[in-house]
């Protein structure tokens, strides 16, 4: 028998004890083996996922014939060293390289990684067999469909790849038994915690251009039948797999069937307690029936939050992008069902894709605030394979990129080509965008101005964004403010490109912790000031009274205010008239959770998704001035 050792790599968060299943090798090795002559000539060793001191992994492996690497962005330079050890020990060895971080079309790709033999393109079943099979001669390399073969350096293309039209042709690696080995060696002594990755479709009928999913999108979406996406849901319950994550390019689109799997996995939850969570990309024209779906989930627990992946809210981004998103009017009926239903919906907004503006961005994500949005910022990746990536196309967009070290990086070094200035917004303006959005996002998402900015729009005019413009300005440049040092720190970040500290929540929690526990006094005084710079209003320091009091602290409390007007309603109803006369409120604040034992951190990481920071405030008397 000859020695075959795959490898994937799982994306590790440093510290964490959460992995992924090696799903994608374990498809195409199951593939592999329904060939007999793969599965009779040929023994897995091992499949490697954790990323391990190399010679570690050398040391004992024995006499590999065969070494399959997976690689993505976040273990592309990994799988390389691994590959170049294995080569120099084993030089006879063949190395195949396939998954997401293939270049497609990069001809010196075998002269500066001469220890890589094939590499595959897009899909990997089909041409993963065949190669196996060249390699028991029975048919030579180069009839093996969408693969790149390394002669003496140059790179020999094959034909197009071919897809997997019928996909109940692969064995599913979970309940095929290929996993059983991972669960007993790590996950049963507790060492790590590996999430589960289910396929219910393959391909997209959408071609956004900074997206790389190995040419499976603009293409026909293939299905999984239901009844292999029933059994994997069992056997990760059954083998105590908390997280799901769902690899559909849209999940949700087909509607009937992808409510029986949310059906399906409400049902297994509540038979076997898991799997706990199930994260999926939600379809990205969301309708009515995804929002059924996101509750159903939600009210079973196995949901955070609902996600509407937006990228930009400006309609000459959509363009560039080839995206289409909702209209805003299809936008806040989702968001009215959502609210109706009381589930809170979250967006993903990418920071600077092309004809994107600083005052466009702010501009879309003030639109988003309004309708009570959670909003998640993610940095634009350059990805080789992209249509972004495609120089003309750079060009044409101005595009600017910077290599970054990645967070990820555990072990060897992983880099990532960002996306730092176009021909729209400069790199200064790039870097602002990131700090004007993380501290507009903390403060309003969190409660401490969303109720001061709502009331200088409506009253005012003063539009929610030139409001955090002015909120940033003064903080950045009053070394009074007491948020005056945690910008500095933050702009230090966004001026390193460090965008991570951004985008990881629990990074800055100290900060919303001074700004609203040790020093929020002085926080809310500084908001004032902000506010009396702008509009003169003598109204201003009841409203800033409101906006303290809404939410919650560690200690159960309860209020009785006094205000000159109908503020509360005036600014949460927009329909509502600002109605002077001595409006008394009552404000019922029933302190943070037992199960946060005091931690007001804790609570809040978890009340910022769903807004149970907020206090309940009614009104009990208004006494109406003529
Ligand atoms: C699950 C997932 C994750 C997981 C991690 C998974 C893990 N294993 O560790 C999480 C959620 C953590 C994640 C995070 C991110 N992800 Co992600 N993620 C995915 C997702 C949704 C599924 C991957 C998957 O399992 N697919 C199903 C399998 C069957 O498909 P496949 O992996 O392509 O495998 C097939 C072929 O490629 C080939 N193949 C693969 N490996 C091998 C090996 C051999 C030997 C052979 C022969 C063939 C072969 O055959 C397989 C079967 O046909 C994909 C999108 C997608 N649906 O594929 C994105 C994707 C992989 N992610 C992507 C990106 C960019 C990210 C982020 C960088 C996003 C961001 N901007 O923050 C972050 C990473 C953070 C960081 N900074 O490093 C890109 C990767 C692009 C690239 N060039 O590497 C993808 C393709 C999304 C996209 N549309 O562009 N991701
Ligand atoms: S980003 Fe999502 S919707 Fe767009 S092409 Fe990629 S997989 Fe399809």
């Amino acid at each position: 028998m000859k020695n075959v050792y795959l490898a994937q790599m799982s994306l590790e968060v440093p510290g964490s004890k959460y992995y992924y299943f090696p799903y994608s090798v374990g498809v195409v090795w199951c593939y592999a083996i329904n060939d007999p002559a793969v599965k009779q000539n040929f023994a897995l060793k091992e499949i490697l996922f954790v990323k391990e001191p190399i010679e570690d992994i050398i040391d004992r492996m024995e006499d590999p014939e065969v070494l399959g690497l997976s690689t993505y962005i976040w273990n592309t330079n990994y799988n390389e060293q691994l590959a170049k050890a294995v080569k120099a020990k084993w030089p006879k060895c063949k190395v195949i390289v396939g998954g997401a971080n293939v270049p497609n079309n990069d001809n010196e790709y075998f002269k500066e990684n001469p220890y890589v033999d094939y590499l595959i393109h897009q899909e990997g079943e089909i041409a993963f067999k065949t190669l196996m099979r060249s390699f028991l001669g029975l048919e030579p390399d180069t009839e093996v469909p969408g693969i790149s073969i390394n002669r003496n350096g140059e790179r020999v293309q094959t034909g197009p790849s071919v897809r997997v039209n019928d996909l109940s042709q692969i064995p599913s690696p979970y309940t095929s038994g290929l996993f059983d080995d991972m669960l007993n060696k790590y996950v049963k002594n507790g060492n790590i915690i590996l999430n589960a990755i289910i396929e219910t479709n393959r391909g997209c009928p959408f071609k956004c251009t900074f997206c790389d999913w190995g040419g499976v999108t603009f293409s026909k979406v293939h299905r999984f039948d239901i009844s292999r996406i029933e059994q994997e849901i069992k056997w990760c319950a059954e083998n105590g797999v908390e997280y799901v994550n769902n690899t559909d390019a849209n999940f949700g689109i087909f509607k009937d069937r992808d409510m029986a799997i949310v059906d399906m996995l409400i049902e297994t939850n509540k038979k076997y307690g898991f799997p706990k969570v199930f994260d999926a990309p939600w379809n990205k024209n969301n309708n009515q029936v995804t929002v059924t779906m996101a509750k159903k989930l939600l009210d079973a627990g196995m949901m955070r939050r609902f996600t509407a992946s937006l990228q930009s809210m400006n309609p000459d981004v959509l363009t560039a992008i080839k995206r289409t998103n909702l209209n805003g009017e299809q936008l806040d009926n989702i968001v009215l069902d959502a609210r109706r239903m009381g589930v809170s919906v979250s967006t993903e907004m990418i920071v600077g894709l092309p004809e994107e503006t600083y005052e466009s961005w702010k501009t879309g994500v003030a639109e988003l605030l309004r309708g009570g949005l959670i909003i998640e910022s993610f940095p634009l990746v350059m990805l080789q394979n992209s249509e972004m990536a495609d120089p003309d196309y750079r060009k044409q967009y101005g595009i600017r990129t910077k290599r970054i070290k990645s967070w990820f990086s555990n072990i060897v070094d992983e880099w990532q080509d960002m996306v730092v200035a176009t021909n729209t917004m400069d790199e200064k303006d790039y870097k602002r965008t990131w700090l004007w959005t993380w501290f507009t996002v903390l403060v309003q998402a969190n409660g401490l101005t969303h109720l001061v900015a709502k009331y200088l729009e409506k009253r005012h005019d003063v539009k929610i964004q030139d409001f955090y413009e002015a909120v940033l300005d003064k903080f950045l440049n009053d070394s009074s403010a007491v948020a005056y040092e945690h910008l500095k720190k933050w702009s230090g970040y966004a001026d390193r490109l460090e965008y991570t500290y951004f985008i990881a929540g629990f990074l800055y929690t100290d900060v919303l912790l001074d700004l609203s526990q040790h020093r929020r006094d002085n926080f809310f005084a500084d908001i004032q000031k902000v506010c009396e710079e702008l509009v003169d209003d003598p109204m201003l320091p009841q409203v800033i009274d409101l906006q303290q009091k809404i939410q919650k602290q560690t200690v159960a409390s309860q209020h009785r205010v006094n205000y000159s007007a109908n503020l509360y309603e005036y600014i949460m109803d927009d329909s509502t008239t600002l109605i002077k006369g001595e409006t008394t409120y009552s404000i019922i604040d029933t302190g943070i959770e037992d199960r946060f034992e005091g931690d007001w951190n804790s609570f809040m990481t978890f009340a910022r998704k769903n807004g149970s920071w907020r206090n309940n405030i009614t009104q009990i008397e208004h006494e109406r001035v003529i």
